[in-house]
């Protein structure tokens, strides 16, 4: 995509230092198998959240040497689990923003929610460090304008992580083409306008089944999907589901919402369930959760659903005109099946913000 190779004349290296919060994001419309370099195989729907995020500053010291260096502390101390992860996303971009080789990275990052909770940070975390090296970007081609930041910053973080595209930009988005929308990509991210208002505070609470690391990696779900008996029923499959919930979430039928939602979720699973080697992401408490949501939606005729991450956790989604009712719901029944009790309470949001240092 050469359209966002770095064009513009450098300038001699200064000392900047830039912070970021990007936000994690949660699918509706799956991204489940992909090409080289995180393109989708098909397109996807995220509602961004508010609560779980991440913080991340860069300062960026001009050196004498060419070539790509960096320190990378987690939650105030060094920490060298991440540095596989970061150094492939670094140099995965370094063709876009090849300035970065006249500057030595030093990386800080927190995360809002506990990093063993099972929430996966790859989204927010490589949308942040997109961020923050836009910002600099832009300090030396000031021609680059609001849109084209947005969406190169979408861009460099597909490279790091395909779902981390998304993590730009709210409350939702969408990323891979599609026909029913002109302007979607298979590049990067763009924000859907224009949908029913009960989607502009729609809640997500997270009820955390299991804290721990997952048996198998997305990267590794994302790679079982080719030659996958139904892949491409699949791919399809998410093609019309995509085109079917815009309309639904224009008018707000929440009847129709909850229909795609779930199927989504359950097909994500069934997935991986019937990949090569089959493998299994839920839980015992996975499986009682979703009984009890569809009990309760049955007697109260509240709108409560659920969907699923690549993992274990559920994400119970609802309007916010039932956030009493359901939080009682949830702390009364449903929080017997976390690991500890415990959930995160979030809602959609409206993006990443640049954070004064
Ligand atoms: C999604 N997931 O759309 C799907 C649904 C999880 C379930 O994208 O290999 O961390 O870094 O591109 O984005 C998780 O996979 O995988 C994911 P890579 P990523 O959110």
């Amino acid at each position: 995509m050469d359209a966002f190779r770095f064009t513009a004349k450098t300038t001699t290296p200064i000392s900047y230092k830039t912070r970021w919060q990007a936000p994690s994001n949660i699918a509706l419309i799956k991204y489940w198998g992909k090409e080289k370099n995180q393109i989708p195989k098909n397109p996807s729907l995220s509602f961004t959240l508010q609560k779980c995020v991440t913080k991340t500053s860069i300062e960026f010291q001009p050196k004498p040497s060419l070539g790509l260096t960096f320190d990378f502390f987690f939650e105030g101390k060094p920490n060298s689990n991440f540095l596989p992860k970061l150094n492939q996303f670094l140099e995965q971009i370094r063709p876009y923003v090849s300035w970065i080789d006249q500057y030595h990275l030093t990386i800080k990052s927190d995360n809002s929610f506990p990093h063993s909770s099972g929430i996966a940070s790859s989204a927010s975390s490589m949308a942040a460090l997109a961020l923050c090296i836009m910002e600099v970007e832009r300090e030396m081609d000031t021609a680059i304008t609001d849109l084209q930041f947005i969406r190169k910053a979408s861009f460099l973080a597909r490279l790091g992580s395909g779902s981390a595209a998304r993590s730009i930009e709210g409350p939702i988005t969408v990323w891979g083409k599609n026909p029913s929308i002109n302007e979607a990509s298979d590049d990067y991210a763009i924000k859907i306008d224009s949908l029913h208002s009960v989607f502009s505070t729609y809640q997500d609470t997270v009820l955390i089944v299991e804290k721990g690391s997952k048996s198998v990696s997305s990267t590794q779900g994302h790679a079982l999907m080719k030659g996958h008996p139904f892949a491409n029923q699949r791919f399809d499959q998410a093609q019309q589901h995509l085109h079917s919930l815009l309309e639904i979430m224009r008018e707000g039928n929440l009847e129709d919402f909850i229909r795609i939602v779930e199927s989504e979720a359950l097909t994500l699973h069934a997935m991986m369930m019937t990949s090569q080697p089959y493998y299994l992401l839920m839980e015992p408490q996975t499986l009682s959760i979703i009984q009890k949501v569809w009990n309760y939606r049955r007697e109260t005729s509240i709108p409560l659903c659920f969907t699923l991450d690549a993992g274990a956790n559920i994400h119970l989604l609802y309007p916010k005109l039932y956030a009493s009712k359901i939080c009682d719901f949830i702390k009364n029944e449903l929080s017997l099946h976390c690991q500890q009790g415990f959930f995160i309470e979030d809602e959609v949001g409206m993006g990443a913000k640049k954070m004064y240092i």
